[in-house]
């Protein structure tokens, strides 16, 4: 007998597309346009594609940002005095640097990190923007502002790395650089410098928090595929029918395990998992250069690390 696998295929039934619900606000005019299918994208997820809506703050963060990756983009055009051969050689090593360190928290010339200072003020930009567009439609659609909040936690790490942290330390030059190995580079700099990050608790901590969301994405992507066949992707029946497939996703972990998470229980544990990797991790870059200088020494001081002879 075939059996119902379900790793790959996802069934996709079609009909008019579906302009969601109206209410209130009468939203769904301002998202008049005419939706499409596509049959790859039903493979993904929904086969509807469309409508979107931008709105100001939509607008603004994809101006600024495209503003940022033209800056970027340009800078390395011309480090390669404009060769297309050479530009695709050397894409991967390019990098927009930021001022050096005798410019401190001031303006630089252009080409010497002046570039990178306009270029990382339309990137925070852009990314602002991006949250409140995301705080606004949460909002619009009657919803908690969780994914906000978990977006305000990825954006924490960044303006530590690329705003406060400069600031407390009084120069730009503590910045990360635009560009794919350079910032590679500058990691492994960083950890070198400031004693190892490997001995940073908080670095620790966002690496626990990095695991344990892959594993726990693992165990519920595969949870849910599992009761796939007795109807677990639909939500509405699981919450109070015994013999359900969410009440068999239970009883798996619970007979493995002897705990199992709830169906509201578990994307709890995803939301915090997701939301700490960056919270420990932006504390953890915060602290180090301002308040620690190097984190071998200062787990051999705090019995954390230990000198081996
Ligand atoms: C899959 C969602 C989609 C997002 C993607 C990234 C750009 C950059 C480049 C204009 C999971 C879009 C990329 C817009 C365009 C130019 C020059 C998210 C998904 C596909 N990193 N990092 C990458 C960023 C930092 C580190 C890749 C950004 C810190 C390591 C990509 C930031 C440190 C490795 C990238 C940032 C660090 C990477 C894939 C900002 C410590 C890799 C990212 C704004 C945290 C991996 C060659 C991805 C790689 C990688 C982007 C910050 C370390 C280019 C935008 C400074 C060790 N980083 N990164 O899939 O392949 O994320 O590098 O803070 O091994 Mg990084
Ligand atoms: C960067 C949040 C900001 C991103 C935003 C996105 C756009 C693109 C475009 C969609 C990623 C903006 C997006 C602009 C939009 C499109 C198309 C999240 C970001 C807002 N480390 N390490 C971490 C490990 C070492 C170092 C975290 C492992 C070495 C530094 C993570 C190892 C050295 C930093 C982690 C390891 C070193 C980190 C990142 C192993 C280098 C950080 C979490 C096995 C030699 C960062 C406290 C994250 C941090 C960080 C893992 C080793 C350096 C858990 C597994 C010892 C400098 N490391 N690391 O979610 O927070 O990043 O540290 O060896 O800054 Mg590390």
């Amino acid at each position: 007998m075939a059996e119902y696998q379900n790793i790959f295929t996802q069934v996709q039934v079609r009909g008019e597309p579906e302009w969601g619900m109206d209410n209130e606000m009468n939203l769904m005019e301002e998202r008049a346009g005419s939706p499409g299918f596509s049959t790859l994208l039903g493979w993904l997820g929904n086969a509807q594609l469309g409508p979107v809506y931008l709105g100001p703050f939509g607008v603004v963060s994809l101006a600024t940002g495209f503003a940022w990756f033209f800056i970027v983009g340009m800078s390395f055009w011309a480090q390669v005095d404009y060769s297309p051969g050479l530009f695709f050689r050397e894409l991967f090593y390019l990098a927009l640097e930021p001022p050096a360190p005798e410019y401190g928290l001031g303006f630089a010339p252009l080409d010497e990190g002046g570039w990178w200072l306009i270029a990382s003020f339309m990137l925070l930009v852009s990314v602002m923007s991006w949250f409140a567009r995301s705080w606004v439609l949460a909002d619009q659609l009657g919803m908690g502002k969780h994914v906000c909040y978990a977006f305000a936690s990825a954006i924490w790490l960044f303006l530590v790395l690329g705003l406060i942290r400069p600031v407390l330390m009084g120069s730009w030059s503590e910045a990360v650089p635009y560009g794919i190995f350079p910032h590679l580079d500058w990691t492994n700099l960083f950890s070198i410098t400031w004693g190892n990050l490997f001995y940073n608790p908080f670095h620790a901590l966002s690496i626990v928090f990095l695991y344990g969301s892959a594993l726990l994405f693992a165990m519920h992507g595969a949870t849910i595929l599992a009761v796939a066949r007795y109807g677990g992707d639909r939500e509405l029946e699981q919450i109070y029918d015994r013999g359900t497939a969410s009440e068999r996703a239970g009883l798996f972990w619970r007979w493995t395990m002897g705990f199992n998470a709830t169906m509201e229980g578990i994307h709890r544990w995803a939301w915090w998992f997701a939301v700490l990797t960056t919270l420990t991790g932006g504390i953890g870059i915060l602290i180090t250069g301002t308040v620690v200088d190097d984190w071998f020494a200062w787990a051999v001081a705090h019995g954390y690390g230990f000198e081996t002879y």
